[in-house]
């Protein structure tokens, strides 16, 4: 209620400025359109056009107004082009010029993450903030400045991540499709006497885990996949196999290694909840000798190393 009640008094005072001018200007016409106290702002950027993404950078966009102003004034950032996308790889934080202030620093932070993506880029402009009177406030010949755009390096890190994935639906008794990632399904990693869960995943779809030179010491580990339950789904109209896929990847990279393991589990046999045999697969070994990980497979096959 209190934020209303200021709204409505911030309205009622733009409003009362503007309604002031045009009274004024019917009274005395040489200050019609008189811009020359309005402060023109000059706005510079001075960070690296080329980063990646795994430096976190914060890039800044600076606001300087030649005079100051009795009152605040907003600038914000505004994508106008490029893949790279908001709230996932960057974010904008906008600023205003403080009242009898003269700059204001507009930020772009980039985020890292652990996904392939390539190069992306972004390209921004600054513009003057949304609110009525801002767009008055400034000396009309302000010029703005050209987008700029910045291209956000893709990073590999150092970490091993192991996914597991059942994507896709089915047709249940109810003749409408549902989707597999309504099955629960899980990942753990064991030490190796398979008694300890060091590692797990099991409220995703799909299930990851990533694991950092450090996180466990050197040693031999099990990446262990598992069908938990099917509880609380519609039953399928036609039994089938679960089309999990256990994935190896060094985090960003774009080489992802893929076991497939879709023979392994159906539906009506269920999962460890069910009290099904073979809920759980026991095949795939982790040696962690430094920042190395090698998996082999029950074969003593190493699928994957990095
Ligand atoms: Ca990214
Ligand atoms: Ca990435
Ligand atoms: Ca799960």
């Amino acid at each position: 209620m209190k934020n209303k009640v200021y709204k409505l008094f911030m309205i009622a005072s733009v409003f009362a400025m503007f309604a002031c001018d045009s009274e004024q200007a019917g009274q005395d016409v040489s200050e019609l359109g008189s811009t020359d106290t309005y402060p023109t702002p000059t706005f510079s950027f001075d960070s690296p056009t080329t980063i990646n993404e795994g430096d976190e950078t914060v890039l800044t966009y600076t606001v300087t107004f030649d005079k100051p102003i009795g009152r605040p004034v907003d600038f914000v950032l505004v994508q106008t082009g490029g893949d790279a996308t908001l709230h996932e790889d960057f974010d904008f934080v906008n600023a205003s010029v403080p009242a009898y202030g003269t700059t204001a620093n507009l930020q772009v932070i980039v985020y890292n993450d652990d996904i392939f993506e390539g190069s992306e880029s972004l390209t921004f402009e600054v513009q003057r903030g949304n609110s009525l009177a801002n767009k008055y406030l400034i000396h009309p010949e302000t010029v703005f400045p050209e987008p700029i755009t910045v291209t956000i390096e893709n990073s590999v890190s150092d970490d091993l991540k192991v996914i597991l994935e059942w994507s896709g639906s089915y047709v249940g008794t109810d003749g409408v499709e549902h989707a597999l990632c309504d099955l629960d399904l899980d990942l753990e990693i064991y030490d190796s006497a398979l008694e300890t869960v060091l590692a797990n995943s099991y409220s995703s779809c799909p299930e990851s885990i990533s694991i950092s030179p450090g996180d466990l010491e050197d040693g031999v580990y099990w990446i262990v996949p598992s069908f938990y339950s099917y509880a609380g789904t519609v039953a399928p109209a036609e039994n089938f196999d679960i089309p999990a896929m256990l994935k190896f990847t060094q985090a960003g990279a774009e080489e992802v290694v893929t076991e497939d393991i879709s023979n392994l589990w159906d539906y009506e046999t269920g999962g460890a909840a069910e009290e099904a045999e073979d809920a759980y697969l026991v095949e795939y070994q982790l040696t962690v000798s430094g920042s190395s990980f090698t998996i082999t497979n029950s074969e003593g096959t190493v699928v994957f190393e990095q």
